[in-house]
């Protein structure tokens, strides 16, 4: 048992408040954080070393590293702003994203999933997702980073990525020692670094019945992990929040961009949209054309130098965008928007992999106390968290999304058939299932995917699925390797309208095929020798629905496009195989442009993807700073230009420039409402919660990761 300190007097308290201060090294939302290094667009300079296109996540990790040179200039321009909302950095944050900090994007109908849309999640705020996510920081197995490699990308296996792993991370010493030796957490620091910026522990809180999930899952086949973090994360394991020793939020904006703010070198311009980039005649990226966020199309634009580089940091619904805007992408589909070509890649906006979930449900009838709907039941007890929290930063409510996952290898979820599923997607013929405009180097690519996918599929050292668990009855049970690939696609009638997202959730039915040998295996873990003293009872599919056709109509209606893990849309691929950029994170076809952000995945990781996101970045930074450095480097030379006001009919500032005239229509979009509502489980925060309400209450689902009985 997780230790109850319902007894705990007023001494004890005042000690640890008195620790909790002596403990804090950093200050938080204080009048110098506030005072942000945040560049007036008046005092814009003509030209920068550096352009960083999106201050989210990735950006600002290298905005932070570029800038460590006094001698380079680095500016980032980022369509979001600030939050600094104190209850940000809470962990409650985990689990609600207030939508002024996410573009409004809703999925076209998804087929395979009964014709829903999805709501689509891409961060607009400084810090990008690591602001708003759920704080799971988990790496994937080196199964997927060397896949990779394996796709032609030489340095980006697990072994050339764990320097970066370790290099953005400190793990902390969990403030709990008996919540550590209670639930038998057990990691291991040398995969960690020492003094990386993120900081990771395990919150001083675990639900009881999470060790009885752990044992049940030993006795279907699922052993736990001694530490996950270095290149194990499959079976069942730990997995640490990005969290400080406050059990407070550990992410981009605080760790990289706040102690780097008061460098001279480094500028950020927020509630700026960059439009396109401009190249010379030669076609090397030199400039930037920037827009004020809420202007309309056509209003006036600025445009900002790059002496050595461009990098596209805008997340993967927006630099595949940015790049077709900027006539980098596929040709049928600029050649409709009248945009002129520079570089003919298909592979810009396609590619499109998400992690897309089933919501299963059980209840349990003798559950143990306490359990996470004791929140939501107990009164006294709730009241107790509460205490536990503002007096003393402990307790459930130290939670994030959770700390405990299941990632299983399809050999176990179904050992008899995954031979069959294997065979089935050998033989199908690729172009069957997706993307229409895919041409034969795409398909070509899709096919080493595939034969890398379906060594997975047959790996025991990989996890297929992921359960994420918390002592719960219920959760999510997410595709991690699915077959099919979505698009992200500029409008052609208006290039500044929020893209098409297209996830094509389920087109291909061996995705339908690996989400029923899932649930069947959920069932199989829940009838676990060890579960039985919860009484698990079956909610949702039923236990009636156990044909393959059943479960099939099951998943078309449970499924979901996104736990908002979306990437892979410039990816990093051999040019005649479909990819975006180079193995350096080059963009095929013009020079001094690059993207570092998870746009450049090839194939989506067994993992959330943040912590995964930072490594990448890292890398990325260490490769520009490298070309930099190099005398072959062609240099740059943006000598005519310098930083000029125009309006849509005069975006040409110099003649070698080839720039794309804006149109003239206003942008406004009205986010239809997703119809999408079969997230999460009810009443609580990540996977913690109870499956039904107690009557008058009713289950308000908000996110992959939150619902309420109210
Ligand atoms: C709601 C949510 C929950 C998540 N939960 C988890 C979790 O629990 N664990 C985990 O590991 N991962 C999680 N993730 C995933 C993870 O946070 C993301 O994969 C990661 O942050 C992506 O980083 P990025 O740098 O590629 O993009 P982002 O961080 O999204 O950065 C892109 C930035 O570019 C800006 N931008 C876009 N277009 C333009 C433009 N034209 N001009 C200027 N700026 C522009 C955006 O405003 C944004 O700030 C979650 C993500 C979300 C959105
Ligand atoms: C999304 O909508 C919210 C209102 O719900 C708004 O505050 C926010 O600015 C919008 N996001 C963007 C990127 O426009
Ligand atoms: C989805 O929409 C398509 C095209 O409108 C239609 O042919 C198909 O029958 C629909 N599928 C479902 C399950 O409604
Ligand atoms: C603790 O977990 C480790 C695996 O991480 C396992 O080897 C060990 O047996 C566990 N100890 C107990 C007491 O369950
Ligand atoms: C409610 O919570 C209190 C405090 O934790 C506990 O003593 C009590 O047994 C709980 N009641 C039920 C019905 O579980
Ligand atoms: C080019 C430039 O502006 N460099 C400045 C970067 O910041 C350092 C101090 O951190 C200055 O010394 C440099 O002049």
């Amino acid at each position: 048992m997780p230790r109850m300190n319902l007894l705990r007097g007023p001494l004890v308290v005042v000690l640890h408040l008195l620790a909790l201060s002596h403990a804090s090294p950093r200050t938080y939302l204080g009048k110098d954080e506030l005072l942000r290094r945040q560049i007036d667009p008046g005092s814009l300079k003509s030209a920068y070393d550096y352009i960083i296109v999106g201050g989210g996540q990735s950006g600002l990790v290298i905005a932070n590293r570029l800038s460590e040179d006094t001698t380079k200039t680095v500016l980032v321009v980022e369509y979001g702003t600030f939050d600094n909302n104190p209850s940000q950095v809470e962990p409650s944050s985990a689990t609600s994203y207030p939508p002024m900090d996410l573009f409004n994007v809703t999925s076209v109908p998804q087929p395979g999933i009964g014709n829903r849309t999805g709501t689509v999640y891409a961060a607009a705020v400084v810090g990008g997702g690591s602001t708003i996510n759920g704080m799971l920081f988990e790496r994937g197995s080196a199964e997927d980073y060397d896949n990779w490699e394996k796709l032609g990308n030489a340095g980006w296996g697990f072994s050339g990525l764990l320097p970066y792993f370790k290099k953005s991370t400190t793990f902390n010493t969990p403030i709990d020692p008996s919540v550590v030796a209670d639930a038998n957490i057990t990691w291991d620091t040398s995969v960690y670094g020492t003094d990386g910026p993120i900081q990771a522990t395990y919150p001083p809180w675990v639900w009881p019945g999470t060790k009885i999930q752990f044992k049940a899952f030993s006795e279907v086949g699922v052993p736990t992990q001694f530490e996950a973090a270095g290149g194990n994360s499959y079976n069942a394991f730990w997995v640490p929040s990005n969290v400080d020793a406050n059990g407070r939020r550990s992410y981009a904006r605080n760790e990289y961009f706040d102690p780097a703010q008061s460098r001279p070198n480094l500028s950020l311009l927020v509630n700026y949209r960059v439009n396109e980039v401009l190249f010379s005649s030669t076609k090397r990226a030199q400039s930037v054309t920037i827009q004020a966020r809420g202007t309309a199309n056509g209003a006036s634009t600025i445009t900002v130098n790059a002496n050595t580089e461009i990098v596209l940091c805008a997340g993967w619904l927006h630099t595949p965008h940015i790049l077709q805007r900027s006539g980098v992408g596929p040709k049928a589909l600029l050649t409709a928007a009248g945009i002129p070509i520079l570089s003919d890649l298909p592979g810009v906006g396609s590619n499109l992999q998400d992690h897309p979930a089933a919501f299963i449900q059980f209840t349990y009838k003798t559950d143990v106390f306490p359990n996470p709907s004791s929140l939501q039941t107990n009164a006294t007890f709730a009241a107790w968290a509460q205490q536990q929290w503002t007096q003393l930063r402990e307790g459930p409510l130290s939670l994030t999304t959770g700390n405990s996952l299941g990632t299983i290898p399809l050999t176990t979820m179904n050992p008899t058939g995954y031979q069959a599923i294997i065979s089935k997607a050998l033989a199908q013929t690729p172009a069957t299932y997706l993307p229409k405009a895919y041409t034969a180097e795409q398909l070509a690519g899709f096919v080493e995917q595939r034969n890398l996918l379906t060594a997975s599929y047959g790996s025991s050292t990989n996890g297929i699925f992921e359960i994420p668990f918390n002592g719960g009855a219920s959760t999510a049970l997410c595709l991690d390797k699915p077959m099919s690939r979505g698009t992200v696609t500029l409008k052609t009638t208006d290039r500044y309208a929020e893209p098409s997202v297209d996830y094509n959730t389920n087109v291909n039915p061996v995705d339908v095929d690996l989400t029923i040998s899932a649930a069947r295996f959920y069932r199989t873990w829940m009838a676990a020798p060890s579960m039985q003293q919860l009484g698990p009872t079956e909610l949702t599919p039923g236990t009636t629905l156990t044909t393959d056709a059943q479960l099939n109509t099951w998943v078309s209606g449970s499924m979901s496009s996104s736990t908002a893990h979306s990437c892979c849309t410039a990816a990093m691929m051999p040019q005649n195989l479909g990819g975006v950029v180079s193995p350096d994170l080059l963009v095929y076809g013009v020079t001094g442009l690059s993207v570092g952000d998870i746009s450049v995945i090839p194939l989506i990781p067994a993992t959330h993807t943040c912590a995964t996101v930072y490594a990448i970045a890292e890398k990325a930074a260490d490769l520009i700073k490298a070309r930099a450095a190099s005398p072959g480097n062609p240099g740059s030379t943006s000598s005519t230009t310098s930083i000029s006001s125009t309006t849509s009919s005069t975006t040409s500032t110099t003649s070698s420039t080839t720039s794309q005239p804006t149109t003239t229509k206003t942008t406004t979009t009205t986010a239809p409402v997703p119809t999408q509502t079969h997230w999460g489980q009810c009443g609580g925060i990540g996977w913690q919660g109870p499956t039904v309400c107690a009557a008058p209450f009713t289950c308000k689902v908000s996110n992959p990761y939150y619902s309420q009985c109210l």
